[in-house]
Formats: structure tokens, C-alpha cells, sequence
């Protein structure tokens, strides 16, 4: 089968991919009984799927197309660059023009001293490289039992061994072996399920001091870090109260614990700022990238640290640790390519000024809807709480997930796509949306709204 070609039709694709192809985080027979929808094209903030039909994506593919689909300049810069060098190392005291390039541009972008970058071609395995980093840290400063990684539950930081145990979804560790050992979770600032009858205020400090709780049990001498993502995205755009953060960072400096930003979601943009941790004034010794480093036109990732922190590392001896594609030429040219645009064209500003304060608005209009129990906003990133009861911020008790699934399917059905997590409805559209695509976003999900309503009633749910 070649795809230049003859394109098969839609149903061979769909056999073939039921017989061949096994999908990340989905139930196989399930999706098996129904078929996969097949994605053929897209441009800006829309995609086609093969027999078509257009939709909205307010996901912008998976939190990743910050700039919006179609752009040839990304496609011309891969080209070039395979041209010239597709692939070498960055082992063996070897580099190459875009590594240099590439890292030097995200030195200059990212906030506080953060200096220096490790590249990986995913979230999740730049996030195994700071469980590497920050034990390897506190061994090289004499410290080896600073092994511990604080982080939260329901975080997400990807799917490997490392990172799976990192994250702290139930459903994932409730698989083969994970978590690994020395990974502790404490909780979120999940206001809206949460938060019980606490202001947001005092919630956000009480779950920041879980922290300090923590590491007083386990004893200082024991941690090494905590990591978390400025605003949650998977566990489903939890967006933390204004007292969490400062807190957090008052106690990781207290204790001398390292802290870990993970900006996969948030970086580039998304937020409003470049990274979320300006959005909050986070001061973090690493941060990972990865999703809108590229726009999601490449597979990379990188962690990036501290000069004190490299420093520590390049003092300390070999690092035995590195991926074949650590630095991948043309991974390096796109992610270069992209935050060209994202500069030159000021899309992060678009986020921040025009696009954000202009979905904001309509977006927290949703609020007045029957079926809505919250709705929160920040910068390009939101979420509904889908809810029988916004009073008293009831769930479906019973039925959790339901009422997530049926929203989901009528977005596709009003030719929107959200994702539901749980009863959630989150959002992250390209940071390219113009006024015009908010307000058919907007509409959309309220469409889908009524319908999900409707559906439900005759369920019996509401
Ligand atoms: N950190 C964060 C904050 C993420 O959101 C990763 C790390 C891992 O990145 P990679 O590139 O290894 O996938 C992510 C990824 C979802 C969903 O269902 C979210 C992600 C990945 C897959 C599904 O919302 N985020």
C-alpha cells in the first residue's frame, strides 16, 4: 500500500487497521466492533476526515498544534534538512548545526537560568530523563538517598516505565508493575471535585502543604524533587488555585528540593505566555517540552535545566543515559522552523491578547447551560464540568463517564472535536484561532450541550 498513490477506501483502511494496528490507551475490541475514524488531512485549525467531513479541532490534535495545521515552512525546513544531514549522533563528543541551534534558542526562551537542554523525541521520555537527572544530581553532591520524586495524583507525564510512574493516573498503574519504587503522590488542587466546602484559596494551600507534609515524613534527606504540570491537562484542565503555586515554590526552596515544570501542555504558548511557569511564577530547575516544541509536525522532546544543575551533571562524570535520537537533526530544523513562527508572527501574543480574552469570554458564556457545573479558562486551555446538580457541583454518581462519552460523540456529530476526560469536557485549540473559528467552536459546543442534555434525560441521568 502506498499512500502517494491510490489512497484505499475508507472501509479497507478501517479492516486493516482493525486487523493490524493496535492503539495507544484504547480498548481494542471495543474500537474493533465500531471502526477507527480515519483523519486524512487538515489545515489551520480544521481537519477532514476521509470522506470529507470537517471538523473544528479544539484539541488541536493531541494539546499539540500550536501553530495551527498546513504550514509548508515546516515542511520545507525537514526537507532541507534531510537534504543535507537526515540523521547523526550526538554521542561520542559529536554535535551538529541544528542540536546547537535548537538548544541555544530554548536557552533563550526559557525563563530563570534554565541554560542548558537534553533531548528526547517525547514527553515521556524527556520526563525519564529527569528522574534520571535529578537522582544523579543529589548522588553527584553526595547525596545518593535523595532519591524520592514527590508528585500528584491524576498528574500525567507520560507512558513509559518511568514517566507512567511518574504520572499518577489509577488506570495506569493499576498495569504491569507500575508505579516503579520511590515515586510518592500527594494530591491535587482539584478545586471543583475536590475542594469540598474550602474557599479555592484555602484548598490550593492545604494541597501545596501536602507537600511539605510529605517530604517531612519521608525527611528531607530523602527527596529529590517534585514534579507537576503548571495546569494539569489530561487529568482534565485542572487549573490551580492563584495560592497554590507560590506556595509550592516555597516550600520546594525550603526543603531543597529540586522542582520539575512540566510544560509538555503548557509550553509554547498555550497559557498565554511562553511558558506556564511564567504564567504562575514557577521558578523551576527543569522543565520539559515536547507536543508544541514542534507544533506536533515531529516527534521531540527535551529537558531543560538549570546552569546549576548542568553543571552538577557535567562535573560529576558520564551521564549513562542518551537516545539514538537525542537531538535528531530534523526533528531540531522543524522545532526551530516552528518558533520561528510563533515569534515572527506573534501567535504567542494572538494567544495572550486577541484569541484568549476573546474564548474566554464566549467560552465562560457556556457556564448558563443546565448541564454545566463549571468552566474554566486560561489562556488557550479550558475545561466543562459536565454536572446533574451545579449547586452542589454533584457528579453522575454511578455513571461517571457517561455523560464525558455522549459529549464527546455529539462534538464529532456538531463537527467539533473535544476530548472528555471522565464527565469533563477539555479544550486546547491551535494558538492561530481567530475570532471567527471561537465563535463557531463555541456554537458547537453548545450544540453538542443541548444534545448530550437531551440524551441524557432520556437516560434518565438528569
Ligand atoms: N507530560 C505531559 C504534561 C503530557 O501531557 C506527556 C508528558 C508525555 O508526552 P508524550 O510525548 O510522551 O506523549 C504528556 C502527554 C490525553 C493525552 O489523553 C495526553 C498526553 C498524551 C497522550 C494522551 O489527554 N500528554
Amino acid at each position: 500500500m502506498t499512500l502517494e498513490s491510490n489512497v484505499p477506501p475508507t472501509d479497507t483502511l478501517q479492516e486493516l487497521d482493525a486487523a493490524h494496528h493496535l492503539h495507544p490507551f484504547t480498548d481494542g475490541n471495543a474500537l474493533n466492533a465500531e471502526r477507527a475514524r480515519v483523519i486524512a488531512a487538515a489545515d489551520g485549525v480544521m481537519i477532514r476526515d476521509a470522506e470529507g467531513r470537517e471538523f473544528l479541532d479544539a484539541m488541536a490534535g493531541l494539546w499539540c498544534v500550536n501553530i495551527g495545521y498546513g504550514r509548508r515552512e515546516l515542511a520545507d525546513a525537514a526537507t532541507r534538512q534531510m537534504r543535507k544531514l537526515p540523521y547523526y549522533n550526538t554521542f561520542f563528543h559529536t554535535t551538529h548545526p541544528p542540536a546547537v541551534a535548537l538548544s541555544a534558542k530554548l536557552a533563550e526562551l526559557a525563563p530563570g537560568g534554565l541554560s542548558h537542554v537534553f533531548f528526547a523525541s517525547s514527553g515521556s521520555e524527556a520526563n525519564d530523563t529527569n528522574l534520571r537527572i535529578a537522582r544523579r544530581y543529589w548522588a553527584a553532591k553526595g547525596q545518593p538517598g535523595k532519591s524520592v520524586v514527590i508528585s500528584r495524583l491524576n498528574a500525567y507525564h507520560g507512558s513509559t516505565m518511568g514517566s507512567g510512574s511518574l504520572g499518577g493516573m489509577s488506570y495506569m498503574h493499576g498495569q504491569d508493575g507500575l508505579p516503579i519504587p520511590d515515586i510518592v503522590h500527594i494530591g491535587q488542587p482539584y478545586w471543583y471535585a475536590e475542594g469540598g466546602n474550602l474557599s479555592p484559596v484555602d484548598f490550593g494551600l492545604a494541597r501545596a502543604r501536602e507537600l511539605e507534609e510529605t517530604i517531612g515524613k519521608l525527611g528531607e534527606d530523602r527527596v529529590a524533587a517534585f514534579i507537576a504540570e503548571p495546569i494539569q491537562g489530561a487529568g482534565g484542565v485542572i487549573i490551580p488555585p492563584d495560592s497554590y503555586w507560590p506556595e509550592i515554590q516555597r516550600i520546594c526552596d525550603a526543603h531543597d528540593i529540586l522542582l520539575i515544570a512540566d510544560e509538555v501542555i503548557c509550553g509554547f504558548g498555550r497559557t498565554g505566555e511562553w511558558f506556564g511557569s511564567q504564567s504562575y511564577g514557577i521558578r523551576p530547575d527543569i522543565m520539559t517540552v515536547a507536543k508544541g516544541l514542534s507544533s506536533g509536525y515531529l516527534p521531540i522532546g527535551a529537558s531543560v535545566v538549570s546552569s546549576q544543575v548542568a553543571d552538577v551533571l557535567n562535573a560529576s562524570g558520564e551521564f549513562n543515559h542518551g537516545y539514538t535520537y537525542s537531538g535528531h537533526p530534523v526533528a531540531c530544523a522543524v522545532a526551530l522552523e516552528n518558533i520561528r513562527i510563533l515569534e515572527e508572527e506573534g501567535i504567542v501574543d494572538h494567544a495572550k491578547n486577541v484569541a484568549g480574552p476573546c474564548l474566554a469570554e464566549r467560552w465562560m458564556e457556556l457556564g448558563d447551560h443546565p448541564l454545566v457545573g463549571e468552566v474554566r479558562i486560561r489562556g488557550l486551555i479550558g475545561a466543562i464540568e459536565l454536572s446533574p446538580d451545579r449547586a452542589i457541583r454533584a457528579p453522575f454518581e454511578g455513571h461517571c463517564g457517561r455523560a464525558g462519552r455522549l459529549c464527546r460523540e455529539s462534538c464529532f456529530e456538531n463537527q467539533v472535536v473535544m476530548r472528555s476526560v471522565y464527565d469533563t469536557m477539555v479544550i486546547s485549540p491551535p494558538l492561530i484561532i481567530t475570532e471567527g473559528e471561537v465563535e463557531i467552536l463555541v456554537s458547537r459546543a453548545r450544540s453538542a450541550l443541548d444534545r448530550t442534555l437531551t440524551q441524557l434525560q432520556v437516560e434518565g441521568l438528569m
